[in-house]
């Protein structure tokens, strides 16, 4: 053991590697062999990362100490203002791959060649809560995509709901702001149960088509990788020729759609806020790649004309039974961020980056985002030059003579740096009407002022289209929850409002609505500037449950085990849920494992207390006697099987569960979600039961 001194601390060699002894007697490693040495920002090579310099073994800072003035002075300035909405994200790295060739509708470079790649990013986010909030906020989805095409940067910044709230762009501060916290205290947090909120919406009718989508399940997505995701907005595509044609894009989940249900949420949110971004992390890491499909929406002018609705309208959908989606390549994420911050934290999205091929319409919330997006990157990352960033810089080459402010690190070089100029080649870039961004040269006339176009003034025909196409299952879950949000609205008429809206979408919800508030009288129904057409065509794509993933691949399953488990119980579960493409986690006592009947040690993902059965699409209970009858006494234990049962969700079981099952409270109500498992082949059958989402013939039961 060589020892030597370093400032005030000894070092100390054991073998290779050389431990430093800090003065508080921690171990602490120092640089050599292949640990390189800590510097400055500067370079300057560090002696002591433990202590400031002091005059003095007792006595004060020394203001000369520069490594400690710059940690700390860089320390302070880490954080940079959140998003003002979408704080919340999470991003990853992927591709797209093109299965046709789209010439014939567009020009957009990255359409041309099928089967050609275009690397991309991907953020997705909740809105309203602030960065460190839940992930399993009732919330909308952000779902933004930048491609890095051949022809510049286009970026799809779309949400997991096809419409929106308010109809013109001057309303989203007020949307906004009634959803966050309340100015005056604070909170609440990531939620929009609260009496700003609803009382925003009751005075909005143009939002309750929304209002009805948000208060479905889709805003409560089992995970990230199950969720659609939609560009809202009607674009235009042009040809080389100039045609022009109306597109709306859509993203649709290999995996199938899936939510949990509310009470889940209200749990996920204390027992893991970071749900969806370990899940998604977690399956990039194991190779389990999330795709999408990219679905296209063409329509002509005809079309446009003829359709019950405005297609300018961004509260409206074009049903896809009336315009089919044509699916026209893949996106997969295969890549996690190497640090969160430089990536997912900084990429800046921005409705206004188009490429040729591709153009706005008039939708006047996308032309009102085409302002804001831009101009919300300046306080955000406190430079023009935030393209810059790698994250946002394009991947195909690009020249400008943009220049200077904070912290550029593109530095055009040479003596031109504006244009025109007689420079020649040294000149630098020059436009270029062939290959340059054209927009679509629409006719435009009319007077100035600030309209609404009579044709928005439809907001109920499609909140009720959307109400009527859900399974009754899904129907009960919109009911339930505009119950919850509107019990936490203090003001009756509020509450009142939001029912005399529902009237007008449909009577048997507003009347489940009243009745779960307690309304002692139906109100009148709201006044509607367009009686609500009631005999639209029902979509099941509107529908989470009928989209399902209708296997077990990409989903997981929980199996609570104790000592003395039957081995074969657990391998054939094992073998079947891998086969199916699924992920298994055993949850135990205690988080050494378990030893199952034959000795082998089963190891732990979880401690039944950080093991709760919410985190997990179905669950099985494999358990000794012995380990159910102990396990029986723990809260935790009985709230697994409990909750499992509650949320609909399957259950497998050795026949040795039955004390556990009893104490939670749920023998006596086993049904056909249920199965015992006793021999080997039960483990796939078990695994088959569990394709469909959830065993939903036990909710109607239980309610
Ligand atoms: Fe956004 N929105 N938005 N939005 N939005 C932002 O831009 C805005 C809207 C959406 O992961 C902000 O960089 C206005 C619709 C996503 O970084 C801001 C209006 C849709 C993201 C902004 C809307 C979206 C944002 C905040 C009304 C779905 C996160 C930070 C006209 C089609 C992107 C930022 C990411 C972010 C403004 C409405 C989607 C302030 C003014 C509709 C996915 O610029």
């Amino acid at each position: 053991m060589a020892k030597n001194k370093v400032g005030k601390l000894d070092t100390v060699a054991i073998g290779d590697q050389k431990i430093l002894r800090g003065t508080g007697g921690e171990l602490h490693q120092t640089a050599g062999g292949d640990i390189p040495t800590l510097t400055t920002q500067q370079g300057t090579p560090v002696a002591d990362d433990q202590n400031s310099l002091r005059a003095g073994q007792r006595g004060p800072t020394l203001l000369e100490d520069q490594h400690f003035r710059e940690k700390i002075f860089h320390f302070d300035h880490e954080r940079i203002p959140e998003r003002v909405v979408h704080a919340r994200g999470f991003g990853a790295h992927g591709y797209f791959e093109a299965y046709e060739s789209l010439s014939d509708l567009t020009k957009a470079d990255i359409f041309q060649r099928k089967g050609e790649k275009t690397e991309l990013f991907a953020r997705f986010s909740t809105v309203a809560g602030n960065k460190g909030s839940p992930d399993l906020a009732r919330d909308v989805r952000g779902f933004a995509v930048k491609f890095y095409t051949k022809e510049g940067n286009w970026d799809l910044v779309g949400n997991n709901i096809p419409v929106f709230f308010i109809q013109d762009a001057i309303k989203f501060p007020d949307l906004i702001h009634s959803a966050k916290q309340e100015p005056d205290r604070g909170f609440p947090q990531a939620q929009t149960a609260h009496d700003n909120f609803w009382d925003f919406i009751s005075l909005t009718p143009e939002s309750i088509n929304m209002a009805l989508w948000i208060m479905s399940d889709r805003t409560i997505p089992r995970s990230l990788r199950f969720m659609e995701g939609f560009g809202v907005h009607t674009f235009r595509l042009i040809n080389a020729e100039g045609k022009s044609s109306f597109v709306k894009f859509h993203w649709k989940p290999k995996q199938g759609l899936q939510s949990v249900v509310w009470n889940e949420a209200v749990k996920l949110n204390g027992a893991d806020p970071d749900f969806h971004r370990r899940d998604m992390w977690n399956s990039i890491k194991m190779g389990n790649y999330p795709e999408w499909e990219l679905g296209l929406q063409v329509f002509d002018e005809k079309f446009a004309d003829e359709f019950e609705f405005d297609v300018l309208d961004p509260t409206k959908i074009i049903p896809e039974e009336q315009v089919p989606v044509r699916i026209v390549g893949r996106m997969v994420l295969d890549r996690c961020v190497d640090n969160f911050f430089a990536e997912t934290e900084q990429v800046a999205f921005q409705t206004g980056n188009l490429v040729p091929g591709i153009d706005f319409t008039n939708d006047p919330l996308l032309q009102g985002r085409n302002f804001s997006y831009l101009d919300t990157q300046l306080s955000r990352l406190g430079s023009t030059n935030f393209n810059h960033l790698p994250v946002n810089a394009p991947r195909c080459p690009f020249h400008h003579f943009q220049q200077d402010g904070h912290m550029a690190f593109h530095n055009p070089t040479g003596r031109a740096n504006y244009e025109p100029n007689s420079w020649g080649k040294q000149g630098g870039p020059r436009e270029n009407p062939e290959k340059g961004f054209q927009s679509y040269g629409e006719d435009m006339e009319g007077a100035k002022g600030r309209y609404r176009s009579e044709t928005f003034a439809d907001h109920y025909s499609q909140a009720r289209q959307f109400y009527v196409s859900q399974t009754p299952v899904e129907q009960g879950h919109i009911a339930d929850a505009f119950v919850f949000e509107l019990s936490k609205v203090e003001t009756m008429a509020i509450r009142e409002r939001i029912v005399a809206h529902l009237l007008n979408v449909d009577e048997d919800l507003a009347g489940k609505v009243a009745d779960g508030l307690g309304l002692k009288s139906m109100p009148k129904p709201a006044d509607a500037a367009r009686p609500t057409i009631t005999d639209l065509k029902t979509s099941d794509t509107l529908s989470i449950i009928l989209n399902g993933p209708k296997s077990f691949k990409g989903r997981k399953l929980g199996a609570l085990v104790t000592d003395g488990v039957d081995i074969d119980l657990v391998d054939a579960l094992k073998t079947a849920v891998e086969k199916e493409g699924g992920q298994i986690e055993f949850v135990a006592p205690k988080i050494g494992g378990v030893k199952a009947s034959d000795g082998t040690l089963i190891e732990a993902g979880q401690k039944i207390d950080g093991g709760p059965s919410i985190l997990y699409d179905a669950v099985a209970i494999l358990v000794s006697k012995d380990g159910a009858a102990a396990l029986a006494k723990q809260p935790a234990a009985r709230d697994f099987a409990a909750d499992a049962f509650a949320h609909c969700k399957f259950i497998g079981y050795s026949e040795e569960a039955r004390a556990l099952l009893e104490k939670a409270g749920i023998w006596s109500d086993i049904d056909d979600g249920c199965k015992m498992l006793s021999k080997k082949s039960d483990g796939a059958a078990f695994i088959d039961m569990c394709r469909d989402l959830r065993f939903w013939d036990r909710e109607a039961k239980l309610a």
